[in-house]
């Protein structure tokens, strides 16, 4: 007669019980901020805040107030990929264009 398959603990009933625990990481969050210039236009500024951030006028006029009065402002927390595109796309746009705005990123 065939050999049924061996079992740690020989001819005992005794089972080992494993349970995996499932450990979702939360993502790490970036704050992207832009800092403030004598030469890049207000309007543009504002104009940045609304299409790269999708900020209302009214609060990326106050961010670009912001930025201006204080010398840096935060424009929105993202996860590390999105903060890095978003960047991107304000320093392309400033480049572009021919300003001298600058976008960095931070833990937040
Ligand atoms: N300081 C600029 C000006 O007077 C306006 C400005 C605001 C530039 C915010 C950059 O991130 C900035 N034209």
């Amino acid at each position: 007669m065939a050999k049924s398959p061996s079992r740690r603990g020989g001819d005992s009933d005794t089972q080992v019980i494993t349970r995996s625990k499932t450990k979702t990481q939360k993502p790490s969050l970036y704050k992207v901020l832009l800092m403030n210039d004598d030469y890049t236009p207000m309007e543009f500024v504002v104009h940045v805040l609304e299409s790269v951030f999708n900020k209302t006028s009214e609060d990326a006029y106050t961010i670009m107030l912001h930025v201006h009065t204080k010398g840096v402002g935060v424009c929105g927390v993202y996860t590390f990929e999105v903060a890095e595109t978003k960047l991107s796309e304000v320093m392309d746009m400033a480049k572009q264009d021919g300003h001298p705005l600058q976008c960095t990123m931070e833990p937040a």
